[in-house]
Order: C-alpha cells, then structure tokens, then sequence
C-alpha cells in the first residue's frame, strides 16, 4: 500500500499505520518477554491470585454490614482488590507494559527496559480508596478527605511522569521530587490531621494501627522506584517487580482485611450518621 493509497483507504497516513502496527508487534512481544522471564511473572501472578482470594474474603465479610458507615468502609476496601486484579491482569498481558531507552546520565543508559507502568496508573485508583476508607474511619472531614486524595492522585500521576520519561535523567528525578511533595501532603495529613479525628470518634486504636502500618509501606515504593530500575538500577526489573509486588500484598490485601475484621465486629461502636457530613 502506497502512503496515499493508505490514507485514502484507512485515513490513517502510513507512518502512523507503521507506528500502530509496531506497537500491535511489541504487546506481544512483552507478553512473550514477561511470559519467558519466571520471577518476573511470578510476581505479577501471585498478585492476581491474592487479589482474587481476597474479593471474595473481603465480599463474604462485608455482606452483613448495615450502617452507611460501615457499607461505605466496605466498597472501598473491595475496590482495592478489585483494581489490583485488573491492574496485574493487564501487567501480564502486556498492555500496560512498554519498552523504554533510558536517557543518558541514567545507569541503563541507552538500554531498552521493560517500564511496567500500568503500575503507577492503576495506583491513581486503588490508593484513593485506601485513604478513603481510612478517612470514613477516622470521620474525617470532607475538606482533609479531599485534600488527601486529589494530593494521593497527583503523586501517582507524577510518578507514572516520572517512570515514563525517556528524554532527560534529570527531569525524571524532578518529576520524582514533585510526586514526593504530593506524598508528604498526604503524609500530613494521616499522621497530623486525622489522628485527631479518629480519637474524637473512637477509632482511635484501629486507626493508629493500620495508619502505621500504611506509612511505613507507602514509605517504601519510593525508595524502591529510587534502587530499582526506574532510579539508580541497583535492583533488576524482577527485583523490582517483586518489591512492588511484596508491598502491593501488605498495604492492600492486609491492610483491607484487617480493616474490614475491625468494622466487621466494631460497626456498631462506630455511628451511623451521614459519613460525610
Ligand atoms: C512513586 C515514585 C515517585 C515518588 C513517590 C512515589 C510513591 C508511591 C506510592 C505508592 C503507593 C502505592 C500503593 C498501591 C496500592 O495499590 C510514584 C513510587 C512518592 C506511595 C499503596
């Protein structure tokens, strides 16, 4: 087909046809790369039989909620795993994967890695429902409960810029910095803000303990972006994936159920009023 000749047929120029052609050839081939490389795989795997176990745990435990409270700390919990689940199913399959060439001054530089960025895209959903679900169990106010999520979205959005960047090492790591700020925002508010909130409305233990628990986690994804392959590249791409991986298990799988197991026998101890008033 001549380049005309594909314009007038399709209305797509030929370069571009080229281009999607190529990016149609390279799903595949990921999807083979990833296929062939067994840890690299075994810990995209392992997330989606966690996430599978744990939506149907987390289903069956939240079945007999009642109050709005209750419901709300529910769907978004469930919602965690459930966007685990299609975010890993989509790592595996290739789609949100691509082959980038580290810009000069990187320590792969000129090396074609594989980015697993569907990663960062999905946390734009999945964390959110976290500080969701650990704002309705502090009864947060609307204003902290916003400022916490719009500031957790930036971050995540930032870091899928900061991984995907392929034309300057350093605007990758300022595009780190700018997603960090966005982190602190949140650390804010859950280490300052709502404390207090959940001390005022009896949560304060449970919130204490899965607070932390969700600091110290979240901690660590940056460090790891900074030692893996996105950063400095002390650890392969199947350490890295692992990191994540390992990390992913603990601030959301756990961090959901040992949430719902506290709602689940404290509903009524924690008020029924309109969660976000
Ligand atoms: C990045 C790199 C840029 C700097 C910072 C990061 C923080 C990421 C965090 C991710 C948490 C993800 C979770 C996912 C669960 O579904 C983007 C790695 C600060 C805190 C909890």
């Amino acid at each position: 087909m001549t380049g005309l000749s594909a314009v007038v047929t399709t209305g797509l120029p030929m370069a571009l046809l080229d281009g999607l052609t190529a990016a149609q050839m390279s799903q595949g081939g990921i999807y083979e790369q990833i296929a062939s490389n067994f840890s690299l795989s075994a810990s995209l795997w392992v997330n989606v039989a966690l996430a599978g176990l744990s939506i149907l745990l987390f289903v069956a435990m939240g079945r007999n909620l009642s109050t709005g409270r209750g419901r709300l700390i529910w769907v978004s919990a469930l919602l965690v795993p459930l966007v685990s689940l299609a975010s890993y199913a989509a790592l595996i399959s290739g789609l949100t994967v691509s082959q980038i060439t580290m810009p000069a001054g990187h320590a792969l530089a000129g090396q074609e890695v594989l980015q697993p960025w569907g990663r960062y895209l999905t946390w734009t959903f999945s964390t959110p429902m976290i500080l969701i679900a650990l704002g309705l169990l502090a009864d947060a106010d609307l204003d902290s409960l916003f400022t916490a999520v719009t500031m957790d979205i930036g971050m995540c959005v930032t870091g899928l810029a900061a991984a995907l960047i392929t034309s300057s090492t350093l605007l990758r790591w300022v595009f780190f910095g700018i997603s960090t700020a966005f982190f602190v925002a949140v650390l804010y508010v859950l280490l300052v803000q709502w404390p207090a909130d959940a001390g005022a409305a009896g949560t304060g233990e449970i919130f204490t303990t899965l607070r932390t628990l969700t600091v110290v986690l979240w901690v660590g994804y940056p460090v790891l972006w900074a030692l893996g392959v996105e950063g400095i590249a002390l650890l392969s791409i199947a350490e890295t994936s692992w990191g994540y991986s390992t990390l992913d298990i603990f601030a959301k799988y756990v961090f959901a159920f040992l949430l719902l197991r506290w709602v689940g026998l404290n509903e009524g101890s924690m008020g029924v009023g309109d969660p976000l008033a």
